[in-house]
């Protein structure tokens, strides 16, 4: 089943988004690393089924259809919060990045209120900026690649000349495990120093965000839309990313008799 990853800082509302997607009920609380262990289960992307235009009835087998209208599962994944150097280990570190790149999508979710700091800890609402946790998301996912992909880096470099390997079967050789075609490899390096043999640091690391932005497509939610403080960060944000979608996640309540 595809699976789709919501990632973030701390406290920004991603088991909330979770839960009210896949009308889960896993902790939420205003403190950072409430999630540790990552949460999985099925959410639904609807669309048109192709059923009605054509006049027939249909009977998925990996999906539902309901008048015309098909439910298709994704598997969601809800991962612990991410803090600066997570790539280096800080906060709950890096185990979880496995987890997430098995995913083909990613929900980055941010706290449009700004009431929250880069650690997710809570701070007054509006003193935050929420660009800054974009930024900073993709730089750890990226280091964390690079850190994978440049692993015995001079010692791989001889053995590809020796041996006249293929670059770009040794790079997703490399990346194994991150869910990652060398098919995105291959388009990612045509922009980059066409010589391997030339390539520094920052080639590397230009390579491996290049890599994820085609492997990996990532949505924007700003999430907490109805605080007070929120409209007017949606409007900045919306400026650098015109695709951000902006999301309540109500409180799911649990009546116990
Ligand atoms: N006002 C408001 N609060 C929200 C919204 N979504 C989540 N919250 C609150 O934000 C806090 C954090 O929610 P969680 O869903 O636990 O956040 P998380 O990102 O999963 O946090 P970690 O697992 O600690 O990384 C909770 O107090 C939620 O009730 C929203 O849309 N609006
Ligand atoms: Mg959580």
């Amino acid at each position: 089943m595809l699976q789709i990853a919501v990632c973030g800082k701390p406290n920004v509302g991603k088991s909330s988004f979770f839960n009210s997607a896949t009308a889960s009920g896993v902790e939420m609380a205003n403190y950072p690393f409430t999630t540790i262990d990552a949460n999985k289960a099925v959410a639904h992307v609807i669309k048109d089924c192709p059923c009605k235009e054509l006049g027939v009835t249909c009977n998925p087998h990996n999906s539902i259809c309901i008048d015309g209208k098909r439910l298709l599962p994704i598997e969601m994944i809800d991962v612990a919060g991410l803090v600066p150097g997570a790539h280096e280990g800080k906060g709950l570190g890096n185990k979880f990045l496995d987890e997430l790149m098995q995913a083909k999508v990613f929900i980055n979710v941010i706290d449009a209120s700004g009431s929250t700091d880069l650690e997710g800890n809570p701070v007054d609402a509006g003193s935050h900026d929420p660009l800054d946790d974009l930024e900073f998301l993709e730089n750890e996912i990226v280091m964390w690649m690079y850190g994978i992909l440049s692993k015995n880096w001079v010692r791989l470099i001889r053995k590809v000349g020796a041996e006249h390997l293929d670059i770009s079967k040794v790079l997703y050789d490399q990346l194994s495990g991150t869910g990652i075609a060398i098919e995105d490899i291959i388009e990612a390096k045509r922009t980059i120093e066409p010589d391997y043999n030339k390539w520094e640091e920052e080639d590397l690391i230009e390579l491996t965000r290049n890599i994820l932005h085609i492997a990996k497509p990532m949505m924007i939610i700003a999430n907490k839309a109805d605080l007070p403080t929120s409209a007017e960060n949606i409007k900045r944000i919306k400026e650098k990313y015109p695709n951000v979608i902006p999301t309540i996640c109500p409180v799911m309540i649990i009546l116990k008799s």
